[in-house]
């Protein structure tokens, strides 16, 4: 099923290899969005340019220099991951530089992810918010949807964040990390890396027959308010044990909230993380309200915490 990534504290031997830098630039779309957004806790969109911005119903559109396909193209031609992406905007007032070491990790290697953040004259960003209890959340997911990571770098100073992690398997994966310069607006910049060894058959993704499903000792289940794309659609995430039928009533705040929503386009160039309506307390449900940018396949990841240990419920969707 859901194969999840070990964060691990311990710190691998940096190795000194030529640095493999993606430089990733952020534009200044996200600024000022928000207000229009009905949506009562922060939902940010990295989409592909500048669609985001026309779309009123992204809530922060933070432009990501998203990979299209086109570039994701010349990705494949490298045997290495981690190899630089540059991707600019006339926009652009942050600049992410990602460094992997090793630049191509093998499946379960630990893998030193560096996030060096400067504005537009190169110099480090120093400061930044605190958003949902942490500086930078980075999300990871493999190419083909079906491995899935939410981890937090460690703020090191001088604009450099850090974190290590390992990848599952051989072949792509995509990076969303999502942060807060102090006095701008929400940014999410993107990376891809390769891992070597053997790319195992991807899975393909196809919308859940059922939106109920048994995780963990968890039965969960997705209502969905609509299938259509462009407008605003309420997903209530029901929980219970599924061992005893119960209703989940001992739902711990998870990062500041009762759950936290991941969405992903097929392509994975649309991005969404949704934090959740009021009046969610501790369950047996947790609402969230977004919308889907254009038609087609959506992978969702619900994230949620009890007995102190945070589980995800993985949903796929089809919209219209
Ligand atoms: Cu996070």
């Amino acid at each position: 099923m859901i194969e999840m990534f070990k964060e691990s504290a311990q710190k691998t031997k940096y190795r000194k290899r030529s640095a493999a830098a993606a430089l990733i630039v952020l534009s200044l779309l996200a600024a000022g969005c928000g207000s229009a957004s009905k949506i009562e806790h922060a939902e940010h969109a990295a989409t592909n340019g500048k669609e985001a911005a026309a779309n009123e119903h992204s809530g922060h559109a933070s432009d990501a220099a998203t990979n299209a396909p086109g570039n994701e193209a010349a990705e494949d031609h490298s045997e290495h991951g981690g190899k630089a992406e540059i991707e600019s905007s006339d926009q652009a007032d942050v600049k992410l530089e990602w460094r992997y070491s090793p630049e191509s990790p093998k499946p379960g290697e630990e893998t030193k992810i560096e996030l060096l953040v400067s504005d537009a004259a190169g110099e480090p960003i120093e400061k930044y918010d605190v958003n949902h209890e942490k500086l930078m959340h980075l999300i990871i997911v493999s190419e083909d949807l079906s491995a899935f990571s939410h981890i937090h770098p460690d703020y090191i100073g001088k604009g450099k964040f850090e974190v290590t992690t390992a990848f599952p398997q051989g072949g792509s994966y995509k990076l969303f990390a999502d942060f807060i310069p102090t006095g701008s607006s929400q940014k999410t910049a993107t990376s891809l890396i390769k891992a070597d060894g053997k790319k195992q058959a991807a899975q393909p993704l196809a919308a859940d027959a059922t939106l109920t499903k048994d995780i963990d000792g968890v039965a969960a289940s997705l209502d969905i308010s609509s299938l259509k794309s462009g407008q605003e659609v309420d997903l209530t995430f029901t929980l219970s044990d599924a061992e005893t039928k119960k209703p989940i009533t001992d739902l711990q705040p998870y990062l500041g909230a009762i759950g936290h929503v991941v969405i992903l386009s097929e392509d994975l160039n649309r991005y969404l993380h949704v934090h959740p309506k009021e009046g969610n307390e501790s369950g047996p449900t947790a609402e969230f309200s977004t919308s889907f940018p254009e038609p087609g396949i959506y992978k969702i990841w619900g994230q949620f915490q009890r007995g102190d240990k945070s589980f995800i419920i993985p949903f796929t969707v089809e919209l219209k």
